[in-house]
């Protein structure tokens, strides 16, 4: 009986399935991919222009070149799910099963990167039958993921993580900044291999604000101002990060502060790299209030998150604790949790389908601290919970994913910071290793624009080093290349070789999957208690768990001590946590200006 029913269900969602796939493959309105695949075997190594106009996605293999075979099907799979390569080797797909697609970007979101059978229509998408071959290439370095447009949602995924290609090996300097700068958000755009910085100021002087992004061309390694400008002063502190919408992708930011006035925005703008153009976008962030920073901002899922934040109005300035989720073109939603602690400045990423953080701000009466408080958020589950705390306070700074770990970037103002060290934490073993793999970078600085192509790359820029704004820029690089000259003090001289050399050797570091099941850090479920012994370390166990509802009362010790000790006093009330903030009572202006964000 139970078999019986069993077997039902099964033939039951294999008919949706399938249903699924004809109703797609109808819409597709491409047939000259199913009938004569070997057609587009032919066409796929030439080098396409994408609907972005992206001539060199599809790039020329290089002698060295390697051809790693993926077979697309006959379940839905494809296999393997993962491969690992250097810049300049080529994927090939083969269909073994019909109705299927590659599709590049995050499940299940199309951000037309590449895409079967020829790197064009990637959104809506075309479907390619048994027999089908698609080829692409990867010029460059980083995680490329992609999947089936019709069967992303039954888990039909894939990555190809892409490494090499840059040189020199570890730190050196790169090119000044168009302009000393603080306070600018670093995004690095996977779909021309660039990195931004977007928003900031050249000082703390009214009317300091820049006005159009900054472009890092790594192989040209140059900077560039570009054409495009913000749409308003606001533009210090942003959260920014990559999200596509209708297929394409765009760098979108939010919030912001300017310098001097009182108060923040809570408008969203996009901007598109490839054509260098600024749009405004129609949902300004409900909980910005016109006088929250944003706090930590990392993207999952074609989503922005932003973890707490700076109320630099309210009892002049303190931290706030509330997570915000952003979805193109116009979703704004308040999640369910509240981080343990309120705090500003969080250094957050995401690795795997969870987001991390390590220290961040607490802010209290308008004075910034350093913290160590260092959490793991499940957005999915709406659960949030402590990790080892990171070994220094730090804050005003980021977290990047960098082969499956997390990376804290210097940062800090209370002494001795700001730093250039380096935190790596390991989720699987819950874990920090300091300067290693990646080593301190040159000049110590806080509130700068950083970012990595998350394999191979890690780019930053400017920031207060230790109090004056520099231009200084320092890119770094795994594998490859001779090992650099120290870099640091920065000055006029810098630009060191331009790069275009590269040993396609690549030592291939780390486990480049980012896929992080639970495990030892543990998002467990409703204890209250959230005790954790200081030193911690070793132990994946003890991890602590103020669950999502139960933090809205969490207890904060403003000192900074560097075990962090959140105790989430987690009296599980029954009430979901989004206590709505007080509304924003009208209240007397300062008369002196509040803490500078
Ligand atoms: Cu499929």
């Amino acid at each position: 009986m139970k078999k019986l029913s069993t077997a039902g269900r099964f033939i039951f969602w294999l008919a949706i399935i399938f249903t699924i796939t004809f109703l797609v493959r109808a819409e597709s309105g491409d047939r000259r991919a199913s009938t004569h695949p070997q057609k587009e075997l032919a066409v796929a190594p030439i080098t396409i222009f994408d609907e972005n106009g992206q001539p060199d996605v599809n790039g020329v293999p290089s002698a060295t070149s390697t051809i790693f075979d993926v077979t697309v099907g006959p379940d839905f799979a494809f296999h393997p799910s993962t491969v690992n390569i250097s810049v300049g080797d080529t994927v090939r797909w083969t269909w073994s099963g019909s109705g299927h697609s590659v599709t590049s970007g995050q499940p299940c979101v199309p951000d037309s990167q590449y895409c079967s059978p020829n790197d064009t229509n990637c959104f809506p998408g075309t479907l390619s039958n048994i027999g089908t071959v698609y080829t692409h290439t990867f010029s460059r370095s980083g995680t490329y993921s992609y999947h089936c447009i019709s069967h992303c949602l039954l888990g039909m995924t894939g990555v190809v993580n892409v490494s090499g290609g840059c040189a020199p090996s570890g730190w050196s300097a790169g090119p000044v900044l168009p302009s000393v700068g603080v306070r600018l958000a670093g995004v690095y755009f996977q779909a021309n291999g660039k990195f931004y910085a977007m928003g900031g100021r050249a000082s703390d002087s009214a009317g300091s604000e820049f006005t159009h992004p900054f472009e890092y061309d790594p192989v040209a390694n140059a900077w560039t101002t570009k054409s495009a400008t913000y749409p308003d002063a606001h533009v210090n502190n942003m959260a920014c990060g990559v999200l596509a919408d209708a297929g394409t992708p765009y760098i979108y930011c939010v919030g912001g502060s300017q310098v001097t006035v009182v108060g923040t925005f809570d408008r969203v703008f996009r901007y598109d790299p490839v054509t260098d153009v600024i749009s405004a976008v129609a949902a300004p962030w409900p909980g910005g209030l016109s006088m929250v920073l944003p706090g930590g901002f990392t993207v999952f899922n074609n989503k922005l998150y932003i973890l707490g934040g700076f109320d630099t109005v309210t009892g002049g300035g303190q931290g706030t604790n509330q997570i915000w989720e952003f979805t193109p073109p116009t979703t704004w939603v308040q999640k369910p949790s509240v981080l343990p602690v309120p705090l500003g400045y969080i250094p957050t990423t995401t690795i795997g389908s969870l987001i991390y953080t390590g220290g961040g701000s607490d802010i209290t009466a308008g004075v910034l601290t350093d913290t160590t408080n260092s959490f793991v958020y499940n957005p999915v589950a709406n659960t949030i919970g402590t990790i080892a705390a990171i070994p220094r306070a730090t804050g005003e700074t980021r977290a990047l994913n960098f082969n499956g770990k997390m990376l804290v970037m210097g940062g800090g103002r209370t002494a001795p910071n700001p730093s250039n060290e380096v935190d790596a934490y390991t989720p699987g073993t819950n874990t920090w290793a300091v300067n290693s793999p990646v080593a301190a970078f040159g000049t110590a600085r806080r509130n700068f624009p950083t970012d990595t192509d998350g394999t191979t790359r890690i780019w930053l820029a400017g920031g207060y080093a230790p109090t004056s704004p520099t231009d200084s820029t320092e890119r770094f690089c795994v594998g490859g290349g001779p090992t650099p000259t120290p870099t640091s003090t920065a000055t006029a001289t810098a630009t060191a070789t331009p790069t275009a050399t590269r040993t396609p050797t690549a030592t291939p570091t780390a486990s480049p999957t980012p896929t992080v099941t639970a495990s030892s850090t543990a998002i467990a479920t409703a204890t209250s208690t959230a005790t954790r012994t200081p030193t911690a370390t070793a132990t994946s166990t003890a991890v602590s768990t103020a669950t999502a509802t139960a933090a809205a009362t969490a207890t904060r010790t403003p000192t900074a001590t560097p075990t962090a000790t959140t105790t989430p006093a987690a009296t599980p009330t029954g009430t979901p946590g989004i206590t709505p903030r007080p509304a924003p009572t009208p209240r007397p202006r300062p008369t002196t200006p509040p803490p500078r964000p």
